[in-house]
């Protein structure tokens, strides 16, 4: 009967647990998926809602948004406690979801990227400076200049503030206090009700690193309203002045504290993740790698750094990016929940608030979408976008939630790469092997590679760099 849900063997009272590592979880989901095929539930204790689909047709139906919802499920209400009601983590009827989606949907709009380009220019010059006086043969460790990188490209264009990671040693301490946070928010998870009351040592170490956030991000928006607007085009200008336009509400300061947070996390770990993998799959796939050289080569034939309307024309570098976030993308799963008593697919009865999570990396090697190279590293399959299959392709999430920064991501990485390609000649001098490195998002861990200046690269004089025709302040 179609209509049995499958389920992997359990262990007693421990249900499915056991089967999920609790480092890498959504590995472990993914191969249980292929065993028990596209949809599968599991019993772990403590946590409802263990529904896991991955295959095009049941995605499709539950991507439906007439029956279904965004849920926020355990891994969003977990990071709740820094990332409140902002954007990503409030329920689709919490009003402060509208409120800000209102607010924020034109500070992402393509168009608005014209403002953030040449702050992104800057950023991005900064890490080619970095490599370009590295001796020949050291390494670069990639996620960790690419988790730079993005990390001072949001503080940049959204607040006018410089965490100048590339002017440290160690991280930021607002990047350390996140990622500690994060990771208890995950570690919570995988530990039983009772054993989660017992780590007071965790618990104290979390309200810190909580507190030490929210100060940082109130001292930027209260220095900001001090001063007032001084001709910063940013996220926090269009939140400090921006009306709801359903209502003619503004937010609030506690909710733009949120906000920023969100943006933070959501806009860095990501990102970085994308060019990390985007580099990955260049280093393995050489003839990739030239057909992108000879591109960048054409476009950026001698600007040191690309204008808006250059990094536009990357196609093959943004069809790249496209292609890594098929294979790996670096937020890998997201939950819906039926808004009435449904069937899925026609099939499955399911109760109203019941709730799917999609397995995102399994969804995009469904081979009845992708066809049966779906392992390989293939750019061209987003050539012709009429050919892209969008139901198996959901890298930002669906509909209304899906993902907000889309147009900045993909702007911000597509001139990052574009860039790294015109400056430096990549070596896989470690002889790297892919590992994924799960926090809240994916990431290839301890991938270091070489990098050698071009022989043709434009000259990037240091100090003066930009190429871009000086559209955004300065
Ligand atoms: C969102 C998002 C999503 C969905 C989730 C759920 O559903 O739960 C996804 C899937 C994503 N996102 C993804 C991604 C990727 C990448 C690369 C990114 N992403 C990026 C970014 C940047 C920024 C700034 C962002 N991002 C942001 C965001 C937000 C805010 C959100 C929420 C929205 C709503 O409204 O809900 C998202 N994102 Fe992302």
């Amino acid at each position: 009967n179609e209509t049995i849900i499958p389920q992997p063997k359990t262990f007693g009272p421990l249900g499915n647990l056991p089967l999920v590592d609790t480092k890498a979880p959504v590995q472990s989901l993914m191969k249980l998926a292929e065993e028990q095929g596209p949809i599968f539930k599991m019993d772990l204790p403590g946590r409802s809602g263990n529904l896991y689909i991955s295959g095009r047709e049941l995605v499709g139906d539950a991507c439906d948004e007439s029956r279904f919802e965004k849920n926020v499920w355990a891994p969003l209400q977990n990071v709740r406690s820094f990332a409140g009601d902002g954007l990503f983590t409030s329920w689709t009827e919490e009003p402060n979801w509208r409120k800000a989606h209102n607010i924020l949907m034109p500070s992402f709009s393509q168009r608005a990227m014209i403002g953030y380009h040449d702050m992104m220019v800057d950023i991005a010059m900064q890490l080619v400076q970095k490599w370009a006086r590295l001796n020949p043969d050291e390494f670069v460790d990639v996620p960790e200049d690419m988790t730079r990188l993005t990390l001072d490209t949001i503080g940049l264009c959204g607040f006018h503030y410089r965490f100048n990671s590339f002017y440290r040693e160690s991280n930021h301490p607002f990047v350390e206090a996140m990622t500690r946070s994060l990771d208890e928010a995950m570690s919570q998870l995988q530990r039983l009700g009772v054993q989660n009351k017992l780590m007071i040592g965790k618990k104290a170490q979390m309200r810190h690193d909580i507190d030490y956030m929210f100060s940082l991000v109130d001292k930027i928006v209260k220095e900001r309203r001090e001063h007032g607007n001084q001709g910063e085009n940013d996220l926090l200008n269009n939140m400090l002045s921006g009306e709801d336009s359903d209502t003619g509400e503004a937010l609030s300061d506690e909710n733009i504290r949120y906000q920023i947070i969100t943006f933070l996390i959501a806009g860095h770990e990501t990102t970085s993740g994308l060019l990390s993998f985007a580099l990955y799959f260049l280093l393995h796939n050489p003839d990739k790698l030239k057909k992108a050289q000879d591109e960048v080569d054409r476009i950026l034939s001698d600007s040191a750094a690309p204008t808006y309307k250059q990094v536009r024309e990357m196609k093959y570098i943004r069809m790249i990016l496209s292609e890594s976030l098929r294979l790996w993308p670096t937020a890998p799963a997201f939950s819906l929940r039926a808004k009435e008593d449904t069937l899925l697919a026609g099939r499955y009865p399911m109760k109203q608030g019941e709730a799917v999570n999609v397995l995102i990396p399994v969804l995009h090697r469904d081979k009845d979408a992708w066809g049966d190279d779906v392992e390989a590293f293939r750019p061209e399959r987003f050539e012709d976008p009429s050919k892209v299959p969008d139901d198996a392709y959901k890298p930002f999430g669906n509909g209304q939630r899906a993902c907000i920064g889309q147009q900045f991501a993909l702007h911000e990485a597509t001139l990052v790469l574009g860039v790294l390609l015109r400056h430096f000649e990549l070596a896989d001098g470690a002889n790297y092997e892919l590992k994924v490195k799960e926090t809240l998002t994916l990431k290839p861990d301890g991938f270091t590679m070489q990098v050698r200046p071009r022989a043709n690269a434009p000259m990037a004089p240091v100090g003066s760099v930009f190429g871009s025709e000086g559209t955004g302040p300065a």
